[in-house]
């Protein structure tokens, strides 16, 4: 008998165990709309469960719901650094409408405002590069320089804050409005996504986080990176669309749209408003 075969019976037992859960949670979610909180998979709730509204339920209506355990809920704050959305940062010298970016801090600061009252964990992210480059790629690094016009990655534009997406610099550092408390985590990454190129995987595992919620810019870059490689692992990802903004209206939205196809191919999407909400009702 070879290796495959004898592994047969494991792998089919596991696999009829999982479709075997499938099964009951579509004939609940036919009748509930709710992604309900997989207490077989994960054991019962540590903290507060919290039923989440989140839009476009695939095949069944306008809306859905998503049951969450704060306790294992981490709401991920993706780069709102000055880079990204404060004059003379990143952003602000390829030459993009600032307000765009800048418009996801409101919602955010609101947000973090609610889930700081609860046990959600929260966990900020910062782009950037050591300060002699050497996690830049060249052709980073060469992109960066032509849209800014001779001003790229680790230069300094005229009257700036300090070097462009270098850790440590004025610029680099996130917004005040949005700023970590005592407590909340920081992941420094060197590239769009967290998965290969920071600490954020072990966290969240350390932390035994089940549910994110994303918020943060840019939405079709480092926010969506992120959603997709974690959407990968198995976590469950929101996305909350008014704490997101792109260097162009279009992507933004077509960023949002592109995640509920298929079902939710990377997640849902919710704003602030449901979020806040959820939180002040749950149990
Ligand atoms: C970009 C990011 N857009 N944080 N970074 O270069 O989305």
């Amino acid at each position: 008998m070879s290796n495959l075969r004898r592994y047969e019976p494991f792998y089919e037992g596991h696999r009829d165990r999982i479709l075997k859960r499938v099964d009951e949670a579509y004939q609940a979610f036919q009748k509930t709309k709710t992604f309900h909180y997989p207490t077989w998979l994960y054991g019962k709730p540590l903290g507060k469960l919290v039923t989440l509204e989140v839009e476009d339920c695939p095949t069944f209506g306008d809306k859905a719901y998503i049951e969450l355990d704060t306790q294992r809920t981490a709401f991920i704050s993706v780069d709102m650094q000055i880079d990204f959305c404060g004059k003379k940062g990143y952003v602000d010298v390829m030459g993009y409408d600032l307000s765009q970016t800048a418009s996801a801090l409101g919602p955010i600061e609101t947000a973090l405002k609610a889930i700081r009252k609860t046990d959600m964990k929260v966990i900020h992210t910062r782009e950037g590069h050591e300060p002699d480059l050497s996690d830049a790629p060249f052709n980073k690094i060469l992109r960066s320089k032509i849209i800014g016009k001779g001003v790229g990655i680790g230069d300094t534009p005229d009257q700036g804050l300090g070097r462009l997406l270098v850790r440590g610099e004025k610029n680099w550092d996130i917004h005040e409005r949005v700023y970590p408390i005592p407590g909340e985590l920081v992941v420094d990454k060197a590239g769009k996504g967290a998965f290969g190129s920071s600490t954020l995987h072990m966290v969240l595992k350390n932390l035994g986080v089940t549910h994110l919620i994303i918020a943060g810019i840019t939405t079709d870059v480092c926010v969506h990176t992120i959603m997709r490689e974690a959407n990968d692992y198995g976590y469950w990802c929101i996305l909350m669309k008014d704490g997101t903004g792109a260097t162009d209206h279009d992507n933004h939205l077509a960023a949002i749209k592109s995640i509920k196809m298929q079902g939710g191919v990377f997640g849902n999407v919710t704003d602030s408003k449901r979020l806040i909400s959820a939180l002040e009702s749950a149990k």
